[in-house]
């Protein structure tokens, strides 16, 4: 049985047992709860974006989609967690502080704008949007306010989001956006994470070295120091055992490759064309690019809402895209995707987060039913926590997936054999047994052999003097679930 098959079991033995309390029959806000639980695990994962203001985490929400539909701005910041969902017509909904909700206008101008003028940032919890776009279906995306020592206010309501007080997780992982690597970003990351993994440690969590345009201050190789950037960052965070991994994005770049107006094309053409002497003159600084009197072929104001769409890395990037031979403005958004490090990014969260949500998901389900029960005691509450409590301390399936990222980034001691039948037994080429052990169709019986073959190999190589300690990790994680084989063959055979 799959761990949410389990997981639905128990939350249909929970609802029964509630059904059976006379004292809980009438309660149809009890009913309402368990229903929820049980009904986020055939819903979208949950993905919030994190991180220190103006991150850069509104416009990644807006890459993401695809769309412009997250308010950014360079001076106000995001005051209000806001939950993209997809849904039929672009719908916005506020929850006020005591339950009320309301509709918000909706005005589009070239994107989405809320109406906030009727809006007291304080008297809402959070913002609903509904939006028809084909990103949202398999992925709720949660845009919150940035974290930061100054206004420790609007950083509570995104703690409060990551990390309640009652420890039932509202998101199933989070996209932590970092510009720099400080003490307090590794205090806050070490929170979220805690709260995201659970009792396993972080799962759910990656790391993006935001705007990474900029590392470069919008030289051409701006996205190569950012990729240094984020190994350093990988490197740092991977000490702290965080993240899963750490990506360089420029949501800017992506956004605007996604939405590329073919009047944009049309002005950088012209700029490719100019010599490229003088086209490196005028564009030694933005205050020369912008410059009313300079010579470019395009006007200052179509150079500015350049500059504001693709920053000064971007238009230098698209320019030599340009030069190099593309003529459509297909390939150029192609191209320019591709160095946004937004299609890395997406492969990173398809692996960690959509692959797993299965997982993720009846984790947080399990949590969320254990704080229940717990708040609403019944005869049957022991018994249920004592099904739900096995399955969350059983990390071992958790620890497999972040063992399954890390092999791939850490160095280790293994050959590369080991590493193929390592990363098998672990699950990561299917988690059935026949997958784990790589039993072939015509000797399915050998298994229990096989498994037992495997313990033991696993358990004198996690001992081997010249190991180190991932290493060891690793193999003794191995062992675990060899161990967990042979105890499945054992029951069949009992039975
Ligand atoms: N060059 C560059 N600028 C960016 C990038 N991402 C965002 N910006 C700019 O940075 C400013 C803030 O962007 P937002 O997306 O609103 O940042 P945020 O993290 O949502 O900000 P808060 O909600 O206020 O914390 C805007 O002016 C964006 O245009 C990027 O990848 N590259
Ligand atoms: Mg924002």
């Amino acid at each position: 049985m799959s761990t949410s098959d389990q997981v639905r079991a128990i939350l249909g033995g929970t609802r029964r047992a509630y059904q059976g309390e006379p004292a809980y029959r009438q309660r149809p806000d009890v009913f309402n709860e368990l229903d929820r639980i049980a009904g986020r695990l055939n819903q979208p994962i949950r993905i919030a974006l994190a991180g220190t203001l103006k991150a850069g985490k509104s416009t990644l929400v807006n890459a993401l989609v695809g769309e412009t539909i997250a308010p950014t701005d360079a001076t106000e910041a995001t005051r209000i967690v806001t939950w993209f969902r997809h849904g039929p017509i672009p719908k916005v909904t506020a929850n006020h502080v005591g339950g009320r909700r309301s509709n918000v206008p909706i005005a589009r101008n070239g994107g989405l704008t809320f109406d906030f003028g009727t809006l007291d940032a304080a008297d809402i919890l959070d913002l609903d949007v509904e939006w028809p776009a084909a990103e949202l279906i398999d992925a709720t995306i949660i845009d919150t306010p940035g974290t930061s020592s100054l206004s420790r206010d609007v950083s509570e309501r995104t703690l409060r989001l990551l990390v309640p007080e009652d420890g039932v997780p509202r998101v199933d992982a989070v996209v932590f956006l970092l510009r720099t690597l400080n003490a307090a970003d590794i205090a806050l990351l070490k929170q979220i994470g805690e709260l995201v993994g659970g009792s396993s440690g972080a799962l759910g969590v990656i790391g993006v070295a935001s705007r990474a345009d900029e590392i470069g201050a919008g030289r051409l190789d701006a996205m190569m120091s950012a990729k240094d950037v984020a190994h350093r960052f990988t490197e740092e965070l991977d000490r702290t055992g965080i993240c899963q991994a750490v990506v360089p994005v420029s949501g800017l770049l992506a956004l605007t490759a996604r939405t590329l107006r073919q009047s944009e094309f049309a002005a950088l053409e012209k700029l490719a064309a100019v010599d490229i002497a003088e086209l490196n003159k005028a564009m030694l600084s933005v205050d020369r690019f912008v410059r009313e009197d300079s010579a470019l072929p395009v006007d200052a104001a179509t150079r500015a809402q350049l500059l504001d769409r693709f920053g000064m890395f971007g238009i230098r990037i698209s320019i030599a895209v340009l030069r190099s031979g593309v003529t459509d403005s297909v390939s150029l958004a192609d191209e320019l995707l591709e160095r946004s490090g937004l299609v890395a990014l997406r492969d990173v969260i398809d692996q960690q987060f959509a692959q797993r949500s299965e997982l993720l998901k009846a984790h947080t389900a399990l949590l969320s039913l254990r704080r229940f029960v717990e708040l609403h005691p019944i005869p049957a509450t022991p018994y249920i926590i004592a099904d739900i409590d096995p399955l969350l301390a059983d990390t071992h399936a958790f620890e497999e997936l972040r063992l399954l990222s890390q092999l791939r980034s850490r160095p280790t001691t293994f050959t590369e054999d080991e590493m193929v039948s390592l990363r098998r037994i672990i699950g990561g080429s299917g988690t059935d047994a026949a997958s784990r052990l790589g039993l072939t169709p015509e000797a399915p019986y050998d298994g229990p052999r096989a498994a037992f073959a495997a313990a033991q190999r696993w358990r004198r190589r996690a001992e081997h003097p010249l190991n180190d300690p991932f290493t060891t990790r690793a193999c003794r994680a191995a062992v675990r679930s060899a161990e967990a084989l042979v105890a499945m063959y054992a029951a069949a055979e009992r039975y």
